[in-house]
C-alpha cells in the first residue's frame, strides 16, 4: 500500500440502501449492515503480455468471480471469528453493491467517463471487491480525482457506448459479446473488427491514467494466466464460461471466418 492509491478502504452503507442492484446476491447483504469494506485486485499483466491475445485482459487471468470469492470469503470468516457479535458477508462481480460507486466512496479511486474506476497505481485494470458488514467501521473522508474529462474513452469507443450523456450499456461491445440471442450483422462485423472474442478494453486502452499502470503481483492471478480463447477450451476458471460454450464459439467463429484467428486475433488493435 502507498498511501496514495491504497488497495482497501472503507464508506458507509447507508447510502448504498437505496441503490441495491437486483440480484439474489442481494438477501446476503446482513441486516442492520453498517459499513462496506471494499478491495482491489489488480490484474494487469504488461503490454507484451497481451500481444498475441484474442479476449479482453479481465478474461486472460483466471476468472475473478472465484478467485476473488474465495479470498473474501476468508477474509470475512476470520473477521467473524475475531468480532463473532457482527456479521460479514462477501461479494464480488455478482455484488448487489454498484461496486465502481463504492470503491470511489471507499477512497480508494475515481469513477472516470469510461465508467470505470480509476486508481493511481494500477489505472482501470482492477477487479472490485467488498465485505459488507454490520460493524461500524470510519469511512474514508477523501474522495480522489484522477479522471481529467479528456474524453479520449469516449472517441475511442467503437459503439457509442460511451457518449456526453453517460453509458448506455446495451451498446457495450463487452455486453455484446456476452449475449446468447443472435448477433446481428452488424455487431458481427463490430466483433470482426476488434478482434477481440470476448470483452472489450478500448476505452481503457484509451486512457492516458492507464499508461503508467503497474503490473499484478497477485498469484491468484499469475497462475493460470491464458491469453487466447480456443474453440473447445475447457470453460472452467474461465470468465468467458458463464455464458455457456455457445456464445464464445459463436464468437470465436466469427473471428475465424475474418481470415483466421492469428491475423485478427489482437485485442489491441482499435
Ligand atoms: C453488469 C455489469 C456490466 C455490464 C453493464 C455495465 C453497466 N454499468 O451497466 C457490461 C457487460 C456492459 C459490463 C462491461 C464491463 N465491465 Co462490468 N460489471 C457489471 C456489474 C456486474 C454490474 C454493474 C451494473 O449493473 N451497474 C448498474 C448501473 C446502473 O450502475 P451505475 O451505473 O453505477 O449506477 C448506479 C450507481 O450510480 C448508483 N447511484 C446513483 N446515484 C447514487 C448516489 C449514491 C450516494 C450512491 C451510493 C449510489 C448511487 O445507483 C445506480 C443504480 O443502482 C459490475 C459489478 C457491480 N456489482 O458493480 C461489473 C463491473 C462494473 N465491471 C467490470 C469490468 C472489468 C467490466 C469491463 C471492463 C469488462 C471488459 N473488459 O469487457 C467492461 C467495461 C465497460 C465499461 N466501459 O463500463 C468491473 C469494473 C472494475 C473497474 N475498474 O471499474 C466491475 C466492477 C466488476 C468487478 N467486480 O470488478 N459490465
Ligand atoms: S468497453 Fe468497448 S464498447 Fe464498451 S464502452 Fe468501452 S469502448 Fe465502448
Ligand atoms: S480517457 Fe480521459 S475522460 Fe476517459 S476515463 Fe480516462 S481520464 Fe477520464
Amino acid at each position: 500500500m502507498d498511501g496514495v492509491s491504497p488497495l482497501w478502504g472503507i464508506c458507509d452503507f447507508a447510502p448504498f440502501a437505496d441503490h441495491i442492484l437486483p440480484c439474489r446476491a442481494a438477501s446476503r447483504i446482513p441486516d442492520g449492515a453498517q459499513s462496506i469494506i471494499v478491495a482491489l485486485f489488480p490484474y494487469y499483466l504488461g503490454e507484451d503480455a497481451y500481444a498475441d491475445s484474442n479476449i479482453s485482459r479481465y478474461a486472460v487471468v483466471p476468472d475473478y468471480n472465484d478467485t476473488m470469492r474465495d479470498v473474501l470469503s476468508c477474509a470475512a470468516d476470520a473477521l467473524k471469528a475475531a468480532y463473532p457479535g457482527e456479521a460479514f458477508a462477501a461479494f464480488c462481480g455478482n455484488s448487489p453493491l454498484p461496486e465502481v460507486m463504492a470503491a470511489e466512496r471507499a477512497g480508494l479511486g475515481t469513477r472516470g467517463r469510461n465508467s470505470l474506476l480509476l486508481t493511481e497505481k494500477f489505472g482501470s485494470w482492477v477487479f472490485i471487491g467488498e465485505i459488507v458488514t454490520t460493524m461500524r467501521l470510519p469511512p474514508a473522508q477523501t474522495v480522489l480525482r484522477l479522471c481529467d474529462g479528456c474524453d479520449l474513452c469516449i472517441r475511442a469507443c467503437p459503439t457509442g457506448a460511451l457518449a456526453s450523456d453517460g453509458f448506455h450499456a446495451e451498446l457495450c461491445l463487452s455486453a455484446i459479446t456476452q449475449q446468447k440471442k443472435p448477433l446481428t450483422a452488424q455487431q458481427e462485423e463490430m466483433i470482426r473488427k476488434t478482434g477481440c472474442a470476448w470483452g472489450c478494453d478500448i476505452c481503457q486502452k484509451a486512457c492516458p491514467k492507464n499508461r503508467s499502470a503497474e503490473k499484478t503481483d497477485l498469484a491468484l492471478f499469475l497462475n493460470g494466466v491464458k491469453t487466447r480463447a480456443e474453440h473447445g477450451d475447457d470453460l472452467a476458471g474461465r470468465a468467458y464460461g458463464w455464458r455457456g460454450a455457445n456464445v464464445i464459439e459463436r464468437n470465436l467463429t466469427i473471428l475465424d471466418k475474418s481470415g483466421g484467428p492469428h491475423e485478427i486475433s489482437n485485442c489491441d488493435r482499435e
